[in-house]
């Protein structure tokens, strides 16, 4: 396919009327946008929800949610007394500033107030992917000890209590709660809904997003309440958001995007965010966007694919006039996907790119910049990018290395929880650059090419999966002696996760084994982390020296076979 550019489309965009292009940015020039900017006090919560009330702005719709059977709108004034009220119990329950409090909830209106009473309290919120399952949710609340849950009953059969011992208190949504468990909503039914801001540093924890890596657990990154002045202002750039827009990410908080532009980019610029319930299908997305008036949309590429190849025949039913920017993360956004967002849609899609790690968009396509489809499009003001060798020397243009991001940006992580080895793991090459662990060359004009992870990450429909977790599951099977996991090229998901193992003495392979070894790193793992492909082989090739099982010569062999 030949590729052919997309000039920018005619529009009055915010950033063209705040910033030249090629004019340098300082972040410090947004500070003055935050309430702390006289008063030195920092709260994401307040700037995310009271604020607005304070100016004026309390009628506004907030919140605007959808399911199946339901549809529910918070003003900010509404959501301001209902974080006000959870708050307060969280409070009367002894959640005090920096304690972890884990959100593990459906995407829906009480998650985004669960996270935002944590926060307004000065607690550090750990939202939980809404598909992890046991030992997924064990990990990442043992490794930080954590105190505190706020969940409900449905997904209460996932949290394995006697295996978390430093679970102290667990909040549910249900208006019954069993046990010592408290029912958040029916104490908040009771509680004052005037509720004290807790005040922090810039620097002080705000959230935590756990992270695959190749070797080893999930690590905890985290955030600080400084990383809204980029989330803000990428909001307003990239993400065009204007006071009358309503707004729609389709991602769940527990993955980073449905936290920071999920949660928190909206709020920030205080426009309507649209939270979805129902689980994918074409015909309820659309419909979203039609119910909604849905008019800056921001997804993921497996979601694209998944409308273009429904066809034109359900979207033909719907009227998306409302639509005006939409754009795209999480994984590469291909060529065919744009061309059939400009026939479908009549819109550019726009790329952005970044990492948990990274806690804002660093690369986008900005509305008013061309778009290279194959490019994720070009650093956003204030961001300095190149690419590096091995030897941290920077390359020519053309030349694929190392993707590298000169430090520092507001919104980079603060710490890697206990874990100071691994944080400077992201500088081999010494404080200047920030190296992302992803492969990519830069053009003449400084457009990004992405072109693949430089470790074995997985990335299945945007989902960042360590092939080290999937392992370590997998050989805790029975039938299990080794494995090596992979990620397999995949024309709707970007990869699938394909496991090669060798199996114990005395098992044989057949179709209703394969089936039980899958469903039971679905169950003990998440959905998406569970083998799509299994292939079981006689031994697995490893290195000489440590015995690692080379996932490199697997992805070779698989490739050749
Ligand atoms: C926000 C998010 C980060 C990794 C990143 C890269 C991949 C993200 C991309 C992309 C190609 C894009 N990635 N955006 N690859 N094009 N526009 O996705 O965070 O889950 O931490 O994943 O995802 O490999 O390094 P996270």
């Amino acid at each position: 396919m030949t590729t052919k550019i997309l000039p920018p489309r005619l529009g009055s965009y915010n950033v063209a009327e705040e910033w030249m292009e090629g004019e340098t940015f300082n972040w410090e020039r947004v500070h003055p946008v935050f309430t702390w900017y006289e008063s030195g006090k920092v709260n994401m919560s307040y700037e995310c929800v009271d604020r607005h009330v304070d100016e004026g702005k309390g009628d506004k719709i907030a919140l605007h949610y959808f399911s199946e059977n339901e549809e529910e709108t918070y003003t900010y004034e509404e959501l301001q007394r209902e974080v006000n009220r959870w708050s307060n119990v969280l409070k009367d329950h002894g959640v005090t500033k920096g304690d972890f409090v884990f959100v593990f909830l459906p995407k829906h209106p009480h998650c985004h107030i669960a996270m935002l009473a944590a926060i307004k309290i000065g607690a550090v919120v750990g939202p939980l992917f809404e598909a992890f399952m046991e030992e997924a949710v064990k990990d990442r609340i043992n490794d930080c000890e954590g105190e505190f849950l706020i969940t409900n009953s449905k997904f209460l059969d996932r949290v394995n209590r006697p295996e978390i011992p430093s679970l102290k208190t667990v909040f549910t949504t249900d208006l019954e709660a069993s046990g010592s468990d408290i029912s958040i909503t029916k104490e908040a039914k009771e509680a004052d809904d005037q509720a004290e801001t807790v005040w922090v540093d810039l620097d002080d924890g705000l959230n935590i997003h756990y992270t695959s890596g190749s070797t080893g657990k999930p690590k905890g990154i985290i955030h600080a309440h400084r990383n809204m002045i980029q989330q803000y202002q990428t909001g307003r750039w990239v993400l065009d958001l204007k006071e009358d827009d309503v707004y729609w990410c389709t991602a769940h908080p527990g993955w980073v995007t449905g936290t920071v532009y999920g949660v928190f980019a909206p709020l920030l610029n205080g426009v309507t965010t649209v939270i979805h319930g129902s689980r994918f299908s074409a015909d309820s997305w659309y419909q979203v966007l039609e119910q909604a008036q849905v008019s800056v949309w921001y997804s993921a590429p497996t979601a694209f694919r998944m409308l273009m190849a429904n066809g034109d025949k359900t979207l033909e039913k719907y009227d998306l006039s409302s639509l005006r920017h939409v754009l795209s993360v999480g994984e590469p956004l291909n060529p065919e996907v744009i061309y059939w967002g400009e026939k479908a849609l009549d819109l550019r899609i726009h790329d952005t790119w970044w990492m948990t790690e990274t806690g804002a968009q660093l690369v986008a396509n900005l509305p008013t910049r061309t778009i290279k489809p194959g490019s994720m499009g070009r650093p956003i003001p204030g961001i300095e990018v190149t690419v590096l060798d091995e030897e941290g020397d920077e390359l020519p243009a053309g030349e694929t290395g190392h993707l590298a991001i000169k430090s520092s940006w507001p919104s980079l992580m603060k710490e890697v929880w206990k874990n100071e080895e691994k944080f400077k793991s992201y500088f081999p090459y010494g404080e200047k650059w920030y190296i992302a662990g992803d492969l990519a060359y830069l053009d003449e004009e400084g457009y990004v090419f992405f072109q693949g992870r430089s470790d074995d990450m997985i990335n299945s429909s945007g989902e960042r999966i360590g092939p080290f977790e999937v392992e370590s599951k997998l050989i805790e099977h029975e039938a299990v002696k080794e494995v090596g996991v992979i990620g397999k090229p995949d024309p709707v998901r970007g990869e699938i996760v394909k496991a090669f193992i060798a199996l114990n003495e005395g098992y044989e392979e057949s179709a209703e084994l394969l089936e039980e070894i899958r469903l039971f790193v679905r169950s003990g793992l998440a959905a998406h982390a569970a083998p799509k492909e299994i292939e079981v082989v006689d031994e697995l090739p490893k290195t000489q020296i440590s015995g690692k099982v080379l996932r490199r010569e697997l992805k070779k062999r698989d490739k050749a076979g």
